[in-house]
């Protein structure tokens, strides 16, 4: 089929019901949206499902309906959802809470973006923690563990663009740290330890000379990659492990002895080309506890400005890393539920490796060959790239290229391995399409319970009503429980999702009220005590060097001051103490003309800082509608000559 012809000015085109739909967009992705890869694939054409048209695999499922999905995922009025959806934002930097399986958006949790619902990058709190940077690239989400599951503590999350790693804390749902990744760029895969609240692996996927600055720039011979390990308690950097080949994707096992890590470009590219060239990439394994002894024994050494103790593994296999062999430029690395199997996805080649992560042990001990750890190989389709689980012994693989998801089992791919006439493949559902990332409800978890998985399709295409240039993405649900895939939801996502976790709702609780025991309330406290005030109940104007310190209470619907008094171009900082102690009940603190916007939750502080602008009278109000009178509450920032 040719593509279709343009018209003047380009239009969408007509919407047509679902095969025939399908077939057009399978094509014209095939030349458009997947060509850069398709092209890349001649060692790749083996695959079952390649001679067939994308997605449409015979003797699997063909043509989703979702005939059945509305009630499957109709959650009624005042009802919850069982599951609590962590997704990551993408280019927005952000957050997203949805409630599975409604797939409705609860929230927006802001993290390296700045944003004026919350005021978050405004106050001088999130100001301090984002250091004058506004931009981020969320893309993996991961709450902390204990004993295998989710202990309903934090939610870390990766930023790719600068290089940081952030918490947030369950109770509150907001941002309590963020820190800087040293000597790292495109710090891309995250995961915490899961045997407890441990360390917090991050992988930086952009190689760098070592150190950054200035020095070897056109050498890519020493150019070098970070695993760096964060304290999830601390949030202090532990150490960072060197190698030299680029580090995408990050998993961890169930007991705390191993990270992996894979890597798309063994050969040191620097151009597409280059990063291509080779049949063969790696997965890092690397040995914690060796890394761990090397670091307690200070036979580490620092790079640049950091004083971080880094652990040298370049030049290949040793103590403290194993490269598991695998074709071909890998992406995903996922680890079953039962913590016996490391699944590394192809990406450029049709199949995934599974590693047996208890033979790990002997590879490191010189016993056996770093081989001798695959186990299985199973073909999933062109294109693999995540891998989620039932816990039933079945894995599902998202499929770029061909928009798919596969599920296949593990046991009758390591039978098939070894030799045996079995098929590991279980099912195949197309998905609408060009699915990057998925997962499945507490899959990265030892409770995994096979219910939901989640699709998040790069490309929308045509399953939304055209919206110009930018469509939004496409978050599928897709209902496990049975033999098949049924596919019951499409979410339109704004864009980009990468990752994203799916968490029984029982293990999440949070607070109505603040409690006020996070850092940042040491800070109010202290500047509270230093002028003699309290801050639940003194609204009050304190002159600071050449500015003014406002302290103002707000129970609705009132501020504790009607009126303040400064001068032009003076700094003011004005901290704000919702006294409320009702859930719900938050205000908001703006400033007519002067960019200041910010929101205080039930027993909150927070606090911002500016400068008055020209003589005359500007209101301040309330932007949270609180009460009956909420359109009342303000005052007047009085500003004189
Ligand atoms: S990953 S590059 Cu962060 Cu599959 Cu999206
Ligand atoms: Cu307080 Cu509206």
């Amino acid at each position: 089929m040719s593509p279709q012809k343009p018209t003047n000015p380009p239009a969408s085109p007509p919407v047509q019901d679902d095969a025939s739909r399908r077939r057009f967009l399978g094509l014209s992705t095939a030349l458009v949206g997947g060509g850069a890869l398709a092209w890349s694939l001649p060692g790749c054409t083996g695959g079952t499902t390649t001679s067939q048209p994308p997605g449409g695999g015979e003797g699997h499922e063909g043509v989703a309906t979702g005939h059945e999905g509305g009630s499957k995922t109709h959650v009624a009025p005042g009802k919850h959802d069982d599951y609590y959806g962590f997704w990551s934002g993408g280019q927005s930097g952000e957050i997203r809470i949805l409630g599975v399986p409604s797939m409705r958006e609860l929230k927006r949790i802001p993290v390296f973006n700045r944003d004026s619902t919350t005021g978050w990058g405004q106050t001088d709190f999130s100001k301090a923690l984002l250091g004058g940077r506004s931009v981020g690239d969320t893309h993996h989400v991961h709450l902390s563990y204990t004993d295998g599951t989710y202990d309903g503590r934090y939610v870390y999350v990766n930023d790719k663009v600068n290089a940081r790693l952030a918490r947030v804390r369950i109770a509150t749902m907001e941002v309590d740290k963020i820190v800087d990744i040293p000597n790292s760029q495109g710090t891309h895969g995250i995961f915490p330890q899961r045997h407890k609240t441990g360390l917090v692996l991050c992988n930086s996927e952009f190689r760098t000379p070592m150190p950054n600055d200035g020095r070897d720039l056109d050498d890519p011979k020493k150019y070098a990659a970070m695993h760096t390990a964060i304290d999830g308690e601390t949030m202090e950097v532990k150490w960072q492990c060197m190698v030299d080949g680029n580090l995408d994707l990050c998993a961890t096992d169930y007991t705390g002895d191993y990270s992996f890590a894979c890597c798309y470009n063994s050969e040191g590219g620097v151009t597409l080309e280059e990063m291509m060239a080779a049949d063969q990439d790696w997965v890092y394994c690397f040995n914690l506890k060796a890394i761990q002894a090397a670091v307690d024994a200070g036979k580490t050494m620092t790079v640049g400005d950091s004083k971080a103790p880094v652990v040298d593994a370049r030049g290949g296999d040793n103590e403290f890393v194993q490269r598991v062999p695998v074709p071909k430029s890998p992406h995903g690395v996922n680890i079953s539920p039962d913590g016996k199997y490391a699944v590394m996805c192809g990406k450029l080649s049709p199949t995934v490796t599974v590693v047996e992560i208890s033979r790990l042990a002997d590879v490191f001990a010189g016993k056996i060959k770093v081989a001798d750890a695959i186990v299985a190989q199973p073909e999933v389709g062109l294109g693999p790239l995540h891998t989620a689980f039932d816990g039933r012994g079945n894995a599902y693989t998202s499929i770029f290229l061909d928009s798919v998801m596969t599920k296949w089992n593990i046991d009758k791919a390591i039978a098939a391995y070894k030799g045996e006439q079995v098929d590991p493949i279980v099912a195949k559902l197309d998905v609408h399409y060009q699915v990057g990332h998925t997962n499945a409800s507490m899959s990265e978890t030892k409770d995994a319970d096979g219910k939901w998985l989640v699709a998040l399709c790069k490309f929308s295409k045509d399953r939304y009503l055209p919206v110009g240039l930018q469509k939004p993405e496409n978050d599928q649900l897709i209902d496990i429980s049975g033999d098949k895939l049924d596919l019951v939801h499409d979410g339109p996502a704004h864009p980009e999702p990468h990752d994203a976790v799916i968490v029984r709702k029982d293990l999440i609780s949070t607070l109505q009220v603040n409690d006020r025991t996070d850092e940042r309330f040491r800070m109010y406290e202290a500047w509270a005590a230093e002028d003699g005030i309290k801050l639940m109940d003194d609204s009050k104007v304190i002159p600071k060097g050449k500015g003014l310190r406002v302290y103002m209470t707000s129970q609705a619907p009132k501020f504790g001051l009607t009126e303040f008094r400064v001068k032009s171009g003076q700094q003011v900082q004005v901290i704000v103490t919702n006294r409320d102690n009702v859930e719900d009940l938050t205000h908001g603190f703006a400033v007519s003309n002067h960019d200041v916007n910010f929101i205080i939750n039930p027993q909150d502080t927070q606090s911002v800082t500016f400068t008055a602008g020209k003589p005359g009278v500007y209101w301040y109000y309330c932007t949270w509608f609180c009460h009956a009178m909420h359109l009342e509450m303000r005052g007047r920032m009085i500003v004189e000559a």
